[in-house]
């Protein structure tokens, strides 16, 4: 009998020493497992005198009880304070402030330009992108630009420097993001839709013309694409970048090289108090050129004019960013002015998507 008070002594010190449950696992192996300490006790009851028996079997038992309670106590214990200290660990005070929002803004022109992508992409458009400093081919020549032609003198064109006695074309900054739609069609090939917004490049400055400006061109090459596509995919997008149930757009004969027939896409409008509303009223605003991809620009992209058409046109981001959010003045657009940024910027964490409205 003072074994088994001893075993108790013993066995109830260790439950208490372990401090963690693989501890107290092995604390429990050895007195209650297969060949613990009580187990092999119990099994010498088989040996002993009924009498003895009697004390000892009862004995034994109210033990193996004691320490199945005292193991069991204390695995909750060691599962309390292991809760504890996790919630130490993760407590989190819900009355402090939240983090500042961010001080910078979108620009009017890159929210715009994610507006115009959402849109386009959701009928089926994908963006391109090219460099800025272009070959004289891809900007002029591919795009049936003549030798002779204004666009190319001089004064409206920022021509890069050759290396004395290098005699090549010099490269030029983009003056449209038509090189990009001459690029794609050669690395993609027909069918293809693509637009093409960028920075493009112009000697012009003035009260409504920046040297650096936005642009956005859209290409669309298949079988059998005609003018009464062009024209449901720019209503369908003035719809949606105005933000208006309807929108009306007339199509007037103009001239570019690169379009065969060639359209100026004017928008109905009116201006009530200085305010522009779209879709309605008795104006006329121009916002668009557009046109049939002319033959000679299919063959430059590598597509045969006798296989498929294409219609493609061209808007300036700048200008439809300053309709939309009625911003007046475009040089304010690239002075980096911080209240004017606060002003007309956008939250930067405000993504313009279709379901959600673009400019919420
Ligand atoms: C415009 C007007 C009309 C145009 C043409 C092309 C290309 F490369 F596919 F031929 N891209 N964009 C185009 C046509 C641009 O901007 C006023």
């Amino acid at each position: 009998m003072n074994d088994i008070s001893d075993l108790r002594t013993q066995v109830l010190a260790q439950v208490a020493a372990a401090d963690d449950p693989d501890a107290l696992e092995t604390v429990r192996l050895t007195a209650l497992g297969k060949k613990g300490a009580i187990s092999l006790r119990l099994r010498e009851l088989g040996r002993m005198s009924p009498e003895e028996r009697q004390t000892v079997g009862p004995a034994l038992n109210a033990l193996k009880s004691e320490i199945d309670a005292a193991l069991r106590a204390r695995r909750e214990a060691l599962e309390d304070a292991a809760l504890e200290a996790r919630l130490q660990g993760e407590w989190l005070d819900v009355t402090l402030p939240p983090r500042p929002r961010p001080r910078g803004t979108i620009h009017p022109v890159s929210q715009v330009m994610d507006e115009l992508t959402a849109i386009f992409a959701d009928i089926g458009f994908s963006v391109a992108e090219g460099p800025q400093i272009e070959s004289d081919w891809h900007n002029f020549d591919a795009l049936n630009i003549a030798p002779e032609h204004p666009a190319r003198q001089e004064h409206d064109t920022f021509f890069m420097h050759r290396a004395p006695g290098d005699n090549r074309p010099p490269h030029v900054l983009r003056t449209h993001t038509s090189p990009v739609q001459i690029r794609a069609m050669q690395a993609q090939g027909a069918p293809l839709r693509v637009i093409a917004p960028g920075r493009v490049y112009r000697m012009d400055m003035d009260q409504t013309h920046a040297p650096m400006f936005h642009q956005v061109e859209g290409l669309a090459i298949d079988r059998d694409i005609t003018m009464a596509q062009l024209k449901w995919t720019l209503e369908e997008f003035c719809r949606a970048f105005f933000e208006v149930d309807a929108v009306e757009l007339r199509f007037r004969a103009s001239h570019f090289p690169f379009t065969e027939p060639s359209a100026e896409v004017d928008i109905r409008c009116s201006w009530q108090d200085g305010q522009l509303k779209i879709g309605e009223g008795d104006d006329w605003m121009e916002i668009l050129g557009s046109g049939m991809v002319h033959p000679h620009v299919l063959r430059a992209g590598g597509i045969d004019p006798e296989r498929w058409q294409g219609f493609a046109f061209g808007m300036g981001i700048d200008r439809i960013a300053m309709l939309k959010y009625g911003i007046p003045d475009l040089r304010a657009f690239f002075e980096s002015d911080l209240r004017w940024l606060r002003h007309y910027g956008f939250a930067a964490l405000d993504l313009p998507d279709l379901p959600a409205g673009l400019s919420r």
